[in-house]
């Protein structure tokens, strides 16, 4: 199967690559696309070398399948004009989470709404894909009613010169710098920008995505997103309220159970998730699992996920695989028109 990978130089591109070896996808052709300035270099894949290719070339390939992790803006022109000629995009970007007409989907939770005609699909963002693995298996039980979270964003969410700014700062060194202050030894509660009502982007997408993938507007969320010096994942406090009692063992058990899951929760053996473990992983971590004692029907959770990996380029390889599996992609080699 022909797959375009178009952002292959950055951060969740080359993730991305990484995934589609790890877990062999069935890639026939592989066609790299990169910005103007990168078109016509060499990309080493699975011990082979390929041309990057301008977008154009890409489109006129006819790839299947067109993974995007190149900003709102190139997906905003140029994945309509792959799905022109045939081909799935698969977009990372905001661009498309919240248009109505776009499917968001995190497998775990709603593959099911995918068709045939979804010819441009979203990737939800990094920290709502983690928090919404884990609460799903609880909220077909006990029904989401109310979630506040506090996220702790690894600076790969930012890309390679936040990862710089970071190192540069730990090695007393100058460079460019990505944030507003300096990120090493500090947090920023600031992840993109703020809105009129106090809120930043990232924050409001946690609120509004949440609702689309789990298929339910009624479910109230509240967010504080926040960077943290760290690199391997993010991690998110949650304190989620539901509309029935639960059991604490049974919460466990669910958890245990659920797809992409992995309870780690022993405190006596400080054993709780933490990014250097999710690191290069791509299931979502529980612990600290408890019941909130300040009111009813109330659980406290802590949630890690590589944000890169589930929260990104694996979430997207996922659904292609879903794709591929329910015969919702032209799997021709010639993508028909
Ligand atoms: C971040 N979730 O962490 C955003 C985008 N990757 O910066």
């Amino acid at each position: 199967m022909k797959v375009a990978v178009v952002g292959a130089t950055g951060l969740v591109g080359g993730e991305m690559l990484k995934v589609l070896e790890e877990r062999n996808f069935p890639v026939t052709e592989l066609i790299p696309v990169a910005s103007e300035k990168s078109v016509g270099k060499k990309i080493s894949w699975k011990g082979k070398d390929y041309t990057v290719h301008s977008m154009q070339q890409a489109i006129d390939a006819r790839p299947a399948i067109a993974v995007f992790s190149a900003g709102g803006s190139t997906s905003l022109e140029w994945a309509p004009k792959f799905a022109e000629v045939g081909t799935t995009v698969i977009d990372n970007s905001s661009a498309w989470r919240m248009n109505p007409a776009n499917k968001l989907v995190v497998p775990e939770v709603n593959a099911h709404v995918l068709t045939a005609e979804d010819k441009v699909i979203a990737n939800p963002n990094c920290s709502t894909i983690q928090m919404v693995v884990a609460l799903e298996p609880l909220h077909k039980k006990y029904k989401v009613k109310r979630i506040v979270v506090s996220t702790y964003q690894s600076v790969t969410g930012t890309g390679k010169n936040a990862v710089d700014q970071m190192m540069n700062e730990r090695a007393g060194k100058e460079g460019q710098k990505v944030y507003p202050h300096q990120i090493d030894l500090n947090v920023l509660p600031h992840i993109d920008v703020f809105l009129d009502n106090g809120y930043t982007k990232e924050e409001m997408k946690m609120v509004n995505e949440t609702k689309k993938i789990m298929g339910d507007d009624s479910i109230r969320v509240t967010a504080t997103t926040v960077r943290i010096p760290v690199i391997g994942g993010h991690s998110e406090a949650v304190n989620v309220e539901f509309e029935n009692e639960f059991d604490l063992e049974e919460v466990r058990n669910l958890l245990e159970k659920a797809p992409g899951v992995i309870v780690h929760d022993d405190v006596k053996a400080f054993k709780y998730p933490m990014p250097l473990l999710a690191h290069g992983k791509d299931e979502v971590f529980v612990g600290r699992l408890r019941r909130d004692e300040t009111q009813p029907k109330t659980l406290n959770m802590w949630i890690v996920a590589d944000n890169l990996r589930k929260g990104a380029a694996t979430n997207a390889v996922q659904i292609a695989e879903y794709l591929m599996a329910n015969k919702l992609i032209n799997q021709e080699e010639n993508v028909a028109v």
